[in-house]
């Protein structure tokens, strides 16, 4: 029998804790080279932040659980924004994560309710989602990538590769290109989407954000202020899913006349921009 120990049960360390090198091992240039990895002028070092995420919901009971089950951990605070619900909304999102904020909006309509979401938030980077099911919450790191490289505001597409809607009526994907080709023509941008609320913002810029709708044209408010003040904006492929269940808050063509009327009068350079009080706007 020999006494020669196997291999494997060689110490591994000399007897001052180092490493012990074997003949068979091999060091790769790599190693030989830097001991460690070389850090050049352009790398960026990203440092977490907090993420607050807005979720609007006006009878969603039957929604939320599904959307809250699926936040990412790098979420920090969730916030619901409730418009007032007939249904189970607030007691559901209790249930399914009791530590969520809630906040009672300050006047009708997805834009006060978004309004009044961002006033509460605490993060440093704001996240808003619809709570019907139609924006996967599996995406938000997506958008945090961009706001973590240096971008201000980024948004969802539809309408990129890798993104699309399984929503969309003729009227609305009509409405929403003719919507999008006028705001690239007024804020003079290459935008591939604009109906589309999953969008995330460092808070720092909500003040430049200077938000005033009341309604859905806050979608299109964000993004025409984020382009007029020069904000940095990055799209990210989004893939848009059927509501789960429930009615639709959106008046297609009402909606998109007050989108309209918004692209308009927030143009650059227009007179009745960001000073005129919110009343005269609506
Ligand atoms: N708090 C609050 N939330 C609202 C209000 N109106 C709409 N919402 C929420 O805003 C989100 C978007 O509204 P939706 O009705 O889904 O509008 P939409 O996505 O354009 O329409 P669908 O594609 O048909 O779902 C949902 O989470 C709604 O519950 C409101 O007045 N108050
Ligand atoms: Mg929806």
């Amino acid at each position: 029998m020999s006494t020669t120990a196997p291999p494997s049960a060689l110490p591994d360390t000399h007897h001052d804790g180092h490493p012990l090198r074997r003949a068979t091992d091999r060091a790769t240039d790599r190693e030989t080279v830097h001991t460690r990895p070389m850090r050049r002028a352009g790398d960026v070092v990203v440092t977490r932040h907090t993420v607050s995420l807005v979720v609007p919901a006006r009878n969603e009971a039957r929604n939320i659980p599904w959307v809250f089950e699926q936040i990412p951990r790098c979420v920090d605070e969730v916030i619901l924004v409730d418009g007032s619900s007939d249904d189970a909304t607030v007691p559901m999102a209790r249930h399914c994560l009791p530590t969520v904020r809630f906040v009672a909006q300050r006047g009708p309509g997805k834009g006060n309710a978004l309004r009044t979401g961002f006033a509460a938030a605490t993060g440093e980077y704001v996240v808003m989602i619809d709570a019907d099911g139609s924006m996967w919450p599996g995406e938000i790191p997506h958008f945090l990538h961009f706001l973590d490289h240096g971008y201000d505001f980024v948004k969802g597409s539809r309408c990129i590769a890798g993104g699309g809607s399984l929503d969309f009526t003729r009227v609305r994907s009509l409405g929403n290109r003719v919507l999008l080709a006028l705001a690239n023509r007024l804020y003079d941008a290459s935008l591939t989407d604009l109906c589309y609320g999953y969008c995330a913002f460092r808070r720092s810029f909500l003040d430049a954000l200077d938000l005033r709708s009341t309604g859905f044209e806050i979608e299109a408010e964000m993004i025409a202020h984020a382009l007029r003040s020069g904000l940095r904006i990055a799209e990210v492929p989004s893939l848009e899913l059927p509501r789960r269940s429930g009615r639709s808050h959106l008046h297609a063509v009402a909606d998109g006349r007050r989108v309209l009327r918004t692209l308009i009068t927030e143009r650059p350079g227009a007179r009745a921009s960001a000073t005129a009080p919110a009343e005269e706007r609506r």
